[in-house]
């Protein structure tokens, strides 16, 4: 490792014991940006890389429910405002048992960057809750939403930080969330993307992350002279984001072959057609059941408690969660033939993964810049909100592409190496950190 990034990550380390995911995160964005920031000093002497590491606000706080026992739950609640130079922080809310202090700064980490990627203004957060939505009645869910907002309220706002849906938070927790924050504040503001489409929400925002990542996999497939079309295509999750990509790549002639959630995937060799995918649509959004039903349905294979990346694919979509992806996977896929990853999660190819991909020369299309569609599309509904007028869903598909090929551009851009390889990891660190750092120094040691 550079001694430089080895010194910088001590420092890290120590500061923030225990959050692992946070530690990945941050060494990944230091390995682009220290040689960076060595040629232009500038940045060193503003300690921007100290800075951005640090979050600028983080509430953590108890959330006390009523089960439909009676009996009083209790769940732990965050938000990290991690950076607001370029807008008001910006990032999703995660209900998941998993969730931790060092998980929520990852994602907020990342989202500073990613944010910036978009063009759009907006600075980076992330928040959430150890709350388990699975197994709960939607009453249940309900309580413990409006028990949430009545602390988180008094931190958010329109012009301040503006969360949306992650894990195990769509468009019911959403409603119920903007619910409560309406009923506390008598405001109706746009203070949560991911609303209903009927009070304030941004058509094609659901289907924004996976429309995106699709859309910068085509991108990047076209740097090679490729393109989706008569590709076979793994695809990890069967939640928001992997539901969408499943549809646009079919869409765009592409045949997705698997599904997965955390206790197995189905593998179907004749491809998820739009009506096996509405199946999965109102299995995983109505009856909140397990992909399993998918095999039994449809007389598929179903491997219980394996991920899908041991088929054989053109293109790999992890859209699940991080670290689904480790060193021995990428090696499966790269010596299957797999051409190109791109990412519809947050994190989702360890560290030595990732090294797999670059050595193998393969398109890899790391999250912050592959799943930015989402919240490109929660910008493009704050402005909606803002001006208090709707788009078309044409008007917002056509801008959401647009975005997804400048921040594709904006990685060619940084992340172009002399023999012509494109370095993704580094054009979206060095993209998006850029302007970030260039409002930090112009906005004084804040
Ligand atoms: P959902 O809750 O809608 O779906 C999550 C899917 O991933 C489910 O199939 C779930 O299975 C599976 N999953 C979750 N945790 C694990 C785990 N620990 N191991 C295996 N499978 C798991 O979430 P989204 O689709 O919204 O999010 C998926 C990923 O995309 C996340 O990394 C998120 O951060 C990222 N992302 C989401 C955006 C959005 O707009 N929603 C925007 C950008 C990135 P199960 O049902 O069994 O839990
Ligand atoms: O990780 C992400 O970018 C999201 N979960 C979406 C955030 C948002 O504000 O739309």
């Amino acid at each position: 490792m550079d001694p430089r990034v080895q010194q910088f990550m001590a420092m890290i380390k120590a500061r923030n014991p225990g959050e692992n995911e946070f530690h990945q995160a941050v060494q990944e964005v230091s390995e682009s940006l220290i040689p960076f920031i060595e040629e232009n000093p500038k940045y060193k002497y503003s300690k921007i890389l100290e800075r951005i590491a640090e979050a600028e606000r983080t509430i953590i706080f108890r959330v006390p429910w009523l089960d439909d026992k009676g009996e009083i739950q209790i769940n732990r609640g965050f938000r990290i405002e991690m950076n607001s130079a370029i807008g008001p922080y910006k990032g999703g809310l995660r209900f998941h048992p998993t969730v931790n202090l060092g998980i929520l700064k990852f994602l907020a980490f990342e989202q500073v960057f990613k944010n910036s990627l978009t063009t759009l203004p907006m600075g980076g957060g992330k928040g959430g809750s150890d709350f388990d939505p699975k197994g709960k009645s939607d009453n249940e869910v309900m309580r413990f939403c409006q028990s949430f907002m009545t602390e988180l309220f008094r931190h958010i706002g329109a012009d301040t930080d503006v969360p949306a849906g992650d894990i195990g938070v769509g468009g019911r927790e959403i409603g119920y969330l903007f619910g409560q924050y309406k009923r506390l504040k008598n405001e109706f503001t746009g203070v949560l993307t991911g609303k209903g489409i009927e009070w304030g929400g941004s058509l094609i925002r659901p289907e924004a992350t996976g429309y995106g990542a699709t859309y910068f996999a085509q991108e990047m497939l076209s740097t090679a002279g490729e393109s989706i079309k008569g590709k076979i295509v793994c695809i990890s999750g069967s939640g928001n984001v992997a539901q969408y990509a499943t549809e646009k790549v079919t869409q765009l002639g592409g045949k997705v072959v698997t599904s997965s959630d955390s206790n197995g995937f189905i593998y179907d060799p004749k491809g998820i057609d739009a009506e096996k995918l509405s199946f999965i649509m109102e299995l995983k959004n109505l009856r909140r059941g397990r992909i399993k039903e998918y095999a039994e349905k449809f007389g598929v294979e179903y491997f219980e408690g394996n991920r899908p990346w041991g088929i054989k694919c053109d293109i790999a979509m992890p859209n699940a969660t991080q670290n689904e992806i480790d060193e021995e996977d990428a090696r499966t896929l790269v010596k299957n033939g797999c051409i190109c990853v791109t990412e519809g999660a947050n994190m989702p190819s360890t560290p030595e993964a990732v090294e797999v991909f670059h050595k193998a020369k393969i398109l890899y299309g790391p999250g912050k810049a592959a799943n930015a569609g989402g919240v490109a599309t929660s910008g493009l509904e704050m402005t909606q909100n803002s001006m208090r007028l709707p788009w078309s869903r044409e008007e917002v598909d056509q801008k959401l592409q647009v975005i997804m090929k400048n921040i594709h551009a904006t990685c060619v851009i940084y992340g172009k190496n002399s023999d012509g390889y494109i370095n993704y990891v580094d054009g979206a660190n060095i993209g998006g950190f850029v302007k970030v750092a260039n409002a930090m120094i112009a906005q004084g040691v804040v």
